[in-house]
């Protein structure tokens, strides 16, 4: 448990389609609680009411141009930063976050061409030195996370994309997590639930 009084941990979940990352962030959300960690769990786009609406634009309209795209993105972020993440993170509640701006790297990066050097513009504006203390990447073959996530039969524009828009997404998270050893671990996400929720327990109580 942490310390009283010092700022919560940022813990962010992040992969394709299906990987189980709601189940995830649920799950480790409720261990942590039961560990005495005071914990917020939350999702993006949204996890606040500004950002819950630009969610609406994001994933009810477009396409939208890339840019524009990532800007809705961070528009979203930085409403759910201001008004969520940072207030309980100084508040010394740790925050386990589905999906962060390592998704838009990926899916507007890799997926839909955005640069990197406007991706780390964009971070900056609207993060300032905000960054996780740790991301879990889960990982899964696209086949398998959309296998799962078409089930619920409520596709929405980013998972009707093709095989290889989803190699792309998955490349850039497993690249994402090289590069940062220090905050990211990859999760194997093909293995059971509970698996999953013992090592991401590990690694976050680790952080
Ligand atoms: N997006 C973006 O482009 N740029 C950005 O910056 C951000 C997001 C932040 C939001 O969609 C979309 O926005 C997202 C990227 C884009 N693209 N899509 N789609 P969303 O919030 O609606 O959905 P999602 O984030 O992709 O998550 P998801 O599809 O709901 O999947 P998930 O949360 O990873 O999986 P789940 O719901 O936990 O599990 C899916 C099913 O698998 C379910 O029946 C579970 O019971 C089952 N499951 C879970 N874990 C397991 C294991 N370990 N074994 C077997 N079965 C499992």
């Amino acid at each position: 448990m942490a310390p009283e009084g010092s700022r919560g941990r940022f813990i962010t979940l992040e992969g394709g389609e299906g990987a189980g990352k709601t189940t995830l962030s649920r799950a480790l959300s409720a261990r942590l609680a039961e560990e005495g960690v005071p914990v917020l769990r939350t999702r993006e786009p949204g996890g606040a009411p500004g950002a819950e609406a630009v969610r609406g634009l994001i994933l009810g309209q477009g396409p939208w141009d890339p840019v524009a795209e990532a800007m809705l993105h961070f528009a979203a972020r930085r409403e759910h930063v201001a008004r969520t993440i940072a207030p309980a993170l100084e508040a010394g509640i740790w925050v386990v976050c589905d999906r962060f701006a390592d998704s838009t790297l990926a899916y507007q990066g890799a997926g839909q061409g955005l640069s990197r050097e406007v991706w780390e513009r964009l971070c900056d504006l609207a993060l300032g030195s905000l960054r996780p203390d740790l991301t879990l990447v889960l990982d899964l073959p696209p086949e398998r996370g959309m296998g799962r996530a078409l089930q619920r039969g409520d596709a929405n524009r980013y998972e009707l994309q093709d095989a290889d828009f989803h190699a792309r997404v998955r490349a850039a998270f497993l690249a994402i997590a090289a590069a940062e050893p220090d905050r990211c671990a990859v999760l194997d996400a093909s293995r059971p639930p509970l698996e999953v929720l013992d090592a991401a327990l590990d690694l976050a109580l680790a952080a």
